[in-house]
């Protein structure tokens, strides 16, 4: 173990600034307070390394370095590291009813209502504004109406349904972090995270750990005193299980050696995936367990066939390897009988990215330094696709900035030379169907992706006309993130798919997989329904920071939803992919 454990991981720190950044726009600050906490927040969570190892190594001038943080974070970041907490975070909590963070979350509700629904009635918790809403009081009120009374019983209703699972990207970030903690100790000989994460499902309801070791006892005691940990709930020698702060719960099992590959194969699942392989096994007198696979029955056990790899395993059972992405028991069982598994697309795949934002539109980072991280990340062409859009953005493309925004991309085409920039731009598709920029701007850039940022309330039928109306636009390249989810805070829109899909493959039209942390959209399903129905996908970052151009879990949707590269439009090389524009 290293003398110093930073006593925050940069999940941590992300979430007491997006906590700070919430607090201050409940208290009226200034915007340009709140952005610094929330950008700072989202570019921390993505961040390459744990900031407790920056700090060790290269002291607060490393912190200032990250793009977004400034002195007065870096203090704050320090304070989090060595103490664990933040005085500031604690003296803003103080001014601010807990319950009111709830009702922040709320679709349709947002600071300024909640504010005002605070100060002007005393509302402190979700219970008060549901009788608050019960009572028509706010109906009444300018500005406030039936329609926006329904919509927020709406979103109270929404927020239920989404329930506790966590998103992968941050699920997967702290299962990691564990697992090199464990790794670091050198008191594990393996250690691998299984369940949910390993199969990249896109939310993941608990962090599964599996390792083998001599030592089980200091190996458990190092577990349950980890800095993520929250409570003890239960501490065994070969297995334990802790409360996380970020609400996730973590099981760490110990194996025998001999059975890693056993144990492995088991707690990866899915649960339908290894109940379907079990079955079959029994029908050819095997028996297959979290300790090997067996000869006979359960209860006359033979010989043991296989334990020590996934690979035995799926050998003594008559199988191909199944990638664990694969494994949710959706036709991969024969197919891997049939040695007919498609041979998955993968991050070292993709040459080149379709959707980045620069300082342009709400980008942190300029287009110089956006272009130069692409071709850092190993991409050979680039898109800037800067918002234009009606909603929210102060800045961002508009009708008659076209031609300037065009020339700025030129002078970045000149200041970096080692990638190909592609002049693009993400563009709203109104509620209508139209598109926020007029078919003559649109001409002018050479990718163009239409995307739903505004009135997700739609009923199918408005949705799926307003997304077919976009993809007949002959401008539009691709649809981005279709279904405008957000991770754990807003469900997908409704639309036919069938018929989006179908007139995605026949316009031509390219579909996103969207590898942003906080979307993955499209998902696994609606991917691999897409493929089915013959559309382009695209597995693109929508970078707001050069830190953005991370696509393993975009990737992960990919693979679940069985695509390979033939079916990843950016996995072209420049070559042709430039005969595509
Ligand atoms: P999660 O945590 O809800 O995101 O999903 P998983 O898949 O990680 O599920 P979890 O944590 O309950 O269990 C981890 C794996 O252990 C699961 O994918 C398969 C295996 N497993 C758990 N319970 C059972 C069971 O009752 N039967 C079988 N066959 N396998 C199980
Ligand atoms: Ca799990
Ligand atoms: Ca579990
Ligand atoms: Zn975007």
């Amino acid at each position: 173990m290293p003398a110093y454990i930073p006593k925050a991981t940069n999940h941590d720190i992300a979430h007491a600034f997006s906590h700070i950044a919430e607090l201050l726009s409940l208290l009226e600050e200034n915007g340009f307070k709140i952005r610094a906490y929330s950008h700072a927040a989202a570019i921390i969570e993505g961040h390459h390394e744990e900031l407790g190892v920056v700090f060790e190594r290269d002291g607060r001038k490393g912190l200032q370095e990250i793009s977004g943080v400034g002195h007065d974070l870096a203090l704050k970041i320090e304070e989090l590291l060595s103490l664990g907490h933040l005085e500031y975070l604690r003296d803003l909590q103080k001014k601010v009813p807990k319950g009111l963070l709830e009702i922040l979350k709320i679709e349709g509700m947002g600071p300024v209502k909640t504010r005002f629904v605070w100060k002007r009635f005393d509302v402190k918790n979700l219970k008060n504004l549901e009788k608050l809403l019960a009572s028509g009081k706010l109906a009444a009120i300018r500005g406030w109406g039936e329609k926006s009374v329904s919509n927020i019983l709406r979103g109270i209703e929404l927020m239920g349904l989404v329930g506790k699972r966590i998103p992968l990207p941050t699920a997967y970030k702290i299962a990691h972090a564990i697992r090199e903690a464990l790794k670091r100790s050198d008191l594990c000989e393996k250690v691998e995270v299984a369940g949910s994460i390993r199969r990249m499902k896109d939310t993941v309801g608990d962090i599964d750990i599996l390792a083998t070791t001599e030592h089980p006892l200091q190996v458990m005691d190092l577990f349950v005193s980890l800095p993520y940990v929250r409570e003890v709930t239960l501490r065994g020698i070969t297995r334990s299980t802790v409360h996380l702060k970020s609400g996730l719960q973590a099981d760490l099992r110990v194996v025998a050696p001999h059975e890693f590959g056993a144990a492995l194969y088991y707690f990866t699942g899915s649960k339908d995936h290894n109940v379907s392989v079990r079955q079959w096994a029994v029908k050819n007198r095997m028996t297959v367990s979290e300790y090997g696979v067996y000869a006979g029955t359960k209860s006359k056990k033979g010989k043991l066939l296989a334990a020590e790899t996934e690979k035995d395993v799926f050998h003594v059972l008559g199988m191909d390897y199944v990638a664990p992405e694969l494994r949710e028991n959706r036709g991969e069982i024969e197919a891997a009988r049939e040695h007919a598994l498609p041979k998955l697309i993968e991050v070292k795949d993709l040459c080149g990215d379709l959707h980045a934002h620069s300082t342009v539109s709400d980008g942190v980072d300029t287009m110089t330094d956006m272009a130069r991280a692409a071709q850092n990340a190993g991409l050979t062409y680039i898109v800037i696709t800067d918002h234009a859009s009606t909603i929210g953005l102060v800045k961002g493309i508009k009708e008659r900035t076209v031609g300037d925004y065009l020339k700025k991309i030129d002078a970045v085409k000149r200041r970096v030379p080692g990638i190909h920039i592609i002049a693009g731009a993400e563009v709203d598709i109104l509620e209508t169907g139209q598109l926020y920029l007029s078919d003559a701007a649109l001409s002018h850039l050479e990718w163009v992706v239409a995307s739903v940022h505004s009135s997700f309330r739609q009923s199918e039928k408005e949705m799926t006309a307003r997304i077919l109306r976009a993809i007949q636009n002959p401008h539009v390249s691709m649809i981005g993130h279709p279904t405008a989810r957000l991770l754990g805070r807003r469900a997908p829109v409704a639309f036919d798919t069938g018929a989006v899909f179908k007139a995605a493959a026949k316009a031509g039209v390219a579909l996103e997989v969207s590898a942003s942390p906080f979307r993955l959209d499209l998902d696994d399903i609606r991917a691999r329904e897409a493929k089915e129905a013959g559309v382009e996908l695209a597995i693109a970052s929508d970078a707001h920071g050069v830190d953005g151009f991370d696509f393993r879990f975009g990737v992960g949707q990919a693979r679940r939803g069985w695509l390979t590269k033939h079916d990843v439009l950016n996995a072209l090389p420049w070559a042709e992919f430039k005969k595509r524009l």
